[in-house]
């Protein structure tokens, strides 16, 4: 899955996809270069991020969503919180809502999901983005994650979201701290894609890569967000959610076919 964050302040890629122009020359190139699908936010989740309204999001994704479908059926995965701006990327072609509160953000987020009869995303994330990495506390952070998908996944089901519309994601980076959280997530995946949903990983340039190999800006962290993506592989995850698509995809390719050589 490759990333287009159509923002001013993403910590990534901001700034360098918000001319529409540009994000689209952008999604060809990462679908060319063999992405199976995109995920579009118009709203960085980084803490002290300006909030963005549901009709500025819209105003940003709607038209890209529009211009890719002309053009391709690759799914589209829309990263919001809000559902009034997945309701419209969803009838713009987006396929995927994918969303980082996984669905708690407004009183009938599930109700929408369920309505629109869409795939959707359910990332655990501890707090609020404004604030989730001040003290993030768990006894048991591997077990906590994987009992909060399950019943998320369960709310969602209940609210009428077809089972197998369901992903499920760990949320590297949200609320977790950068090593004490984060690498036993990624140690431990297996126990996610134990739930019985296919599994998302978002890891590229995140943070955590600085803490263990050492200070690095985000568009220098290729190495630690390809080591982090085989770790998914290996557990079994169905999808990374990434940056750097021809390289992720040639260390993958290199991992099946070494994997599949035993
Ligand atoms: N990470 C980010 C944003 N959305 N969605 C899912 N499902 N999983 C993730 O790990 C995830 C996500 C943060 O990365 P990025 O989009 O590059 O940055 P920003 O939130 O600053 O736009």
């Amino acid at each position: 899955m490759g990333v287009i964050n159509l923002t001013p302040d993403s910590f990534s890629d901001g700034g360098q996809f918000l001319d529409p122009q540009a994000a689209l020359a952008q999604a060809r190139r990462m679908l060319a270069q063999g992405a199976d699908m995109l995920d579009l936010g118009a709203e960085s989740t980084r803490p002290g991020a300006a909030p963005v309204d549901a009709a500025v999001e819209i105003e940003r994704l709607a038209p890209l969503i529009r211009a890719i479908r002309a053009e391709s059926d690759a799914p589209i995965s829309v990263d919001t919180m809000k559902p009034q701006t997945a309701r419209a990327c969803i009838a713009a072609g987006a396929t995927i809502w994918n969303d980082v509160t996984a669905l708690r953000h407004a009183p009938d987020s599930l109700q929408v999901a369920a309505d629109l009869g869409c795939e959707v995303v359910l990332m655990h994330m501890q707090g609020e983005p404004a604030t989730m990495q001040q003290a993030p506390v768990y006894a048991d952070v591997v077990g906590e994650v994987a009992d909060f998908l399950a019943a998320r996944a369960a709310a969602a089901m209940a609210a009428g979201v077809a089972r197998e519309r369901i992903w499920l994601d760990p949320g590297i980076g949200f609320g977790k701290h950068p090593t004490a959280h984060n690498l036993p997530l990624l140690a431990n995946l297996d126990r996610i894609v134990a739930l019985g949903f296919p599994v998302l990983l978002g890891a590229s340039r995140k943070q955590f890569i600085s803490a263990v190999a050492g200070p690095a800006p985000a568009d220098a962290r290729l190495g630690g967000s390809i080591a982090a993506a085989l770790a998914g592989a290996a557990a079994g995850v169905a999808a990374v959610r990434v940056h750097d698509v021809p390289q992720t995809l040639q260390a993958l390719k290199v991992w099946a076919a070494i994997a599949g050589a035993r």
